[in-house]
C-alpha cells in the first residue's frame, strides 16, 4: 500500500459513522410526543388540540339530548340533559327526566356544576332538547321532542330555571332531533324537527312562543295540534 492511498479500514469507519447517524435521525423522527397512550391521566394531544382529562357527572338513564344556556339569569352558563328512557333489564319505559347542571363558581372544581332534576319531569319519551328564548321575554326556554306521541313541546322558563309545560304541536312520525334558527328573518326563533319514521323534516314558524306550520292557523294549547 502506497503512502498516499486511503486506508480501506478508514472508509469502513466513515461508512459505519454515517449509518449510525442516519439511524439516530430516523429513530428520533418516529418518537413523536403525540403517540397515544393508555391510561393517560394528563392532557392528551389530538390533531393539535389539547383536552384535559374529563370529569363525569351522573346524567340519569339513557341520556340523549343536551343543550346549554344561562337558565337562571346569573350570567353563568348552565346545561340541561334530557333522559329518554328508563332501563329495566332489556326493556325500557318512557322517562322524561331533565337534569339541570347549574354552574357553581364557589366550587374549586375545574367544571363547577351542581346537578338537580327539574320540573316538569313528566314520563314521556324526550329524545332531544333545544334551548332559546322562544317567546321573547329574555328568558331561555326549552323545546323537547315528545317522540312517542309525534309531538314537540315548549317548556317556558320563568327566569329561575323553573319550567312550565306550554303546550305541544304534532309533527311527523317519531321526531328525534331538533334545531332552531330564524329562517324567515322576523327576529323570532323557528324550529326544524327531523321525523325518523316518515323520512321528513317539519319546519315550524314561531310567533311569540306559538309554533305553527307556515300559512296555517295554530294554537299552542296542548289540545290543539297543528298540521300541514
Ligand atoms: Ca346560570
Ligand atoms: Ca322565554
Ligand atoms: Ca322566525
Amino acid at each position: 500500500m502506497s503512502s498516499n492511498q486511503f486506508p480501506e479500514n478508514y472508509l469502513w469507519y466513515i461508512f459505519s459513522f454515517l449509518l449510525v447517524s442516519f439511524g439516530t435521525v430516523l429513530f428520533a423522527g418516529c418518537n413523536s410526543s403525540d403517540s397515544p397512550t393508555k391510561n393517560n391521566t394528563g392532557p392528551s394531544v389530538v390533531s393539535g388540540t389539547v383536552f384535559e382529562s374529563p370529569l363525569e357527572f351522573d346524567a340519569g338513564d339513557n341520556p340523549l339530548g343536551i343543550t346549554f344556556a344561562d337558565f337562571n339569569d346569573d350570567n353563568k352558563t348552565d346545561y340541561i340533559v334530557a333522559s329518554s328512557r328508563k332501563q329495566n333489564g332489556i326493556s325500557t319505559t318512557e322517562d322524561g327526566t331533565l337534569t339541570l347542571f347549574q354552574k357553581n363558581s364557589s366550587s374549586s372544581s375545574r367544571f363547577p356544576f351542581t346537578s338537580s332534576t327539574i320540573t316538569p319531569a313528566t314520563a314521556e319519551w324526550r329524545q332531544d332538547v333545544i334551548s332559546a328564548d322562544f317567546n321573547g321575554d329574555n328568558k331561555t326556554d326549552l323545546v323537547v321532542t315528545h317522540t312517542g306521541e309525534d309531538k314537540i313541546k315548549l317548556l317556558r322558563n320563568d327566569g329561575s330555571a323553573n319550567f312550565t309545560d306550554n303546550g305541544s304541536v304534532t309533527v311527523g312520525d317519531v321526531p328525534i332531533n331538533l334545531i332552531s334558527g330564524d329562517w324567515n328573518s322576523d327576529n323570532q326563533t323557528d324550529l326544524a324537527v327531523v321525523n325518523r319514521d316518515n323520512s321528513s323534516v317539519s319546519i315550524l314558524q314561531n310567533s311569540s312562543g306559538v309554533f305553527g306550520f307556515p300559512n296555517s292557523v295554530c294554537q299552542y294549547a296542548s289540545n290543539s295540534d297543528c298540521r300541514w
